[in-house]
């Protein structure tokens, strides 16, 4: 009678826990989901890609890149005015052109002003 007391109190512990670890699962699964979906986008391309900063991103922002193609980091280039922002105050650094962040301002950051 004793015996069979025990292994129904053991039966309820496991049970117990197997409700606790699997709520800690769902827990985490959800967390797991809200912190995916709660990610801010990473700032994108295009943003960035609106060099003279008038709002959109066209010919004139790639025109900007284009021009500067061939200059890199190790060239005195690099933190040169090469430009202004529209509004004329802000001025545009050769280093702000090289989009995707490489080193050298190339073609490929040509592409990224889209
Ligand atoms: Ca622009
Ligand atoms: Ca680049």
């Amino acid at each position: 009678m004793k015996k069979t007391l025990v292994y129904i109190a053991i039966g309820f512990f496991l049970l117990v826990v197997a409700t606790f670890v699997s709520q800690l699962i769902l827990k985490n699964i959800n967390s797991s989901q809200n912190s995916k979906t709660n990610l801010s986008p990473p700032p994108s391309n295009y943003k960035r890609a609106d060099i003279n900063q008038d709002g959109v991103v066209d010919a004139t922002d790639a025109e900007i890149v284009r021009e500067n193609i061939g200059c890199s980091k190790t060239k005195s280039c690099w933190n040169k005015v090469v430009d202004y922002t529209l509004s004329g105050h802000n001025p545009i650094y050769a280093s702000d052109l090289d989009l995707n962040g490489d080193g050298v301002i190339s073609q490929a950051d040509v592409d990224l002003v889209k």
